[in-house]
């Protein structure tokens, strides 16, 4: 089967990202470890990819476009203009989607991004249902037992909203909410 995705769609939003993150770091799985960001939009993209290969029917340019890019919005200075400018419509309301609203009170903006999520493509899902399963290799060592439960008690509402677009990251990511504790 050939892929459904290009080097050079990869490549143009590898390197978007790259700048859009230069700099920013996150904690590593023990204290005193940090990671380049990049470390997260990059396993992301490789769940993506891998996943592409059982869904020929899915346009892997938006999918892959989407993952590299999926926390521009949320995490850095880039614009929606500057997304719909650069990449088009479908990639920037895909990355528009899986960003949370800051406006609105924390206990619902991922209930809101995931309604937002669902009026999307399938490819969109896809992004959500990796970024999860990346956000569960480890818990974080500042964090409590309290709010690793929550986490993945959220992990199983994206599961159950969004896994129906792709069984394999579906499975992946209910292996990776059973041992996250
Ligand atoms: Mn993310």
């Amino acid at each position: 089967m050939l892929p459904t995705w290009s080097q050079d769609s990869y490549l143009q939003a590898w390197d978007f990202a790259c700048l859009a993150h230069r700099g920013q770091v996150y904690a590593g799985h023990a204290a005193g470890v940090e990671y380049d960001y990049l470390n997260h939009p990059a396993a992301v993209t490789m769940e993506v990819i891998h996943a592409l290969a059982f869904h020929p029917e899915y346009d892997g340019n938006l999918a892959v476009q989407c993952a590299l890019l999926h926390d521009v919005l949320e995490d850095t200075q880039t614009q929606y203009a500057t997304l719909l400018a650069v990449f088009g419509q479908a990639v920037a309301d895909g990355v528009s989607a899986l960003t949370k609203d800051a406006s609105l009170p924390k206990a619902i903006q991922m209930s809101d991004s995931l309604h937002r999520i669902c009026q999307q493509p399938r490819e969109i899902w896809l992004v959500k249902l990796a970024d999860r399963i990346s956000n569960l290799q480890y818990v974080p060592p500042h964090w409590g037992a309290a709010k690793a439960a929550a986490y993945r008690d959220e992990a199983q509402v994206i599961a159950d909203t969004l896994g129906a677009a792709c069984p394999s990251l579906l499975q992946r990511l209910q292996e990776h909410i059973q041992r996250y504790a």
